[in-house]
């Protein structure tokens, strides 16, 4: 055999995400599970389980976790704003360290796509302007449609920003390698990215300039809690999800990128295509995102193995996230590593519940056995 048809596959090896060591460029994608302490969301021992299953992943990032109640859409997702969550959290990230793997947290503000009974005082929702997305949520009856939201106050957009960085002080203090803002898939942060749900006057919308501002200056403020080199952000730019639109998706994300690129953080994220469907949703540049970004790429949506692969190999990503392979595969790297067979995921287990479809999911070992 030729030296090269022999040779890993760089997907197979270590990379330096910023200032994180990774035994590999296998990513655990944010995954929304449902599955936190009801009635304080923190993180307890079957979250523990579930992400410690997985620690074989060069980097877990870990699902959507609410800088605040006001940020949370969705019932018995984790927050990162109380000390039993911390708690929650640090004993997932000691146990994902104990099997020598790494975790970032992804912090998120839903904006629009929540629900009265989610919000503190049953208060509105948050969006930078008062436009309801056409999107469903889920609350403790089930599906429900997403509240009517109420414009930000320019005044109250320090005190957000200010949310994110006690989440990210946080997640410091409850271990974690680095952190993820959650700028993809129609929430707050992808709200002010965009033409049609951003219709402001002030300095947060309008211009492009301005509609990135937000992204911008929660990355800013967040590197200065971790440090520029355990920071990255989520981007999903053609994504319909929770009713995302642009008139002209490239040139704010270009331009967001750019000066991304600029603050010197440490990752993008990129959703591309549609999320959960096609990878050409739209036509989309991400080469022109690669190209503007001097930190690393970390690709997602729909990757199979072979396409993983060719990818990193051709140096079009750094790293890929997989996302339902990894709910269905515990031992994902392993099995990749090994061409071996997969295990279906279970949809009907995904959102909410008990181990069942979320740690009882076989590694090879265990098949073996
Ligand atoms: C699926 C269900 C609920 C939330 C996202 C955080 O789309 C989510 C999410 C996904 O990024």
């Amino acid at each position: 055999m030729s030296q090269s048809s022999s040779a890993k596959p760089a997907l197979f090896t270590p990379f330096r995400l910023g200032d994180i060591e990774l035994r590999n460029r296998v990513v655990m994608a944010p995954l929304t599970r449902n599955r936190a302490t009801r009635g304080n969301d923190a993180p307890n021992a079957l979250n523990v389980e579930y992400y410690r299953q997985r620690a074989g992943a060069g980097l877990i990032i870990t699902e959507g976790t609410q800088v605040s109640q006001q940020g949370q859409g969705y019932v018995w997702t984790p927050g990162l704003y109380s000390d039993a969550q911390i708690a929650g959290w640090k004993a997932v990230t000691d146990a994902v360290h104990a099997e020598g793997g790494k975790i970032i947290a992804q912090l998120w503000h839903v904006g629009r796509v929540s629900h009265v009974s989610l919000q503190p005082g049953g208060q509105a929702p948050v969006s930078p302007s008062p436009i309801t997305a056409k999107t469903k949520t889920y609350i403790e009856s089930g599906f429900a449609e997403v509240s009517p939201p109420r414009e930000l106050a320019l005044a109250e957009i320090p005190a957000i920003i200010g949310e994110f960085v006690t989440a990210a002080e946080n997640a410091k203090a409850a271990g974690f390698d680095g952190v993820e803002l959650h700028g993809a898939h129609g929430y707050l942060i992808d709200q002010f990215l965009r033409d049609d749900s951003n219709k402001r006057s002030d300095a947060y919308g309008g211009s492009i300039e301005n509609r990135v501002r937000f992204a911008l200056e929660v990355v800013a403020a967040v590197s200065k809690v971790f440090g520029k080199g355990r920071v990255g952000i989520r981007i999903s730019p053609v994504s319909p999800a929770n009713d995302a639109r642009d008139s002209d998706p490239q040139a704010p994300f270009t331009h967001l990128v750019t000066k991304l690129s600029e603050q010197g953080i440490a990752f993008i994220h990129v959703v591309e295509g549609a999320t959960r469907e096609a990878r050409d949703y739209l036509p989309f540049d991400y080469g022109a995102l690669r190209r503007a970004f001097k930190g690393a790429y970390i690709a997602n949506n729909g990757f199979n193995r072979e396409l993983a692969i060719e990818t990193v190999d051709k140096g079009e990503a750094d790293a890929i996230a997989f996302g339902r392979l990894f709910i269905a595969n515990p031992d994902l790297v392993a099995r990749l590593e090994r061409n071996a067979p997969l295990n279906e995921p279970d949809v009907a287990t995904f959102y909410g519940g008990d181990a069942k479809g979320y740690t009882d999911y076989p590694a090879l070992a265990d098949k073996a056995a």
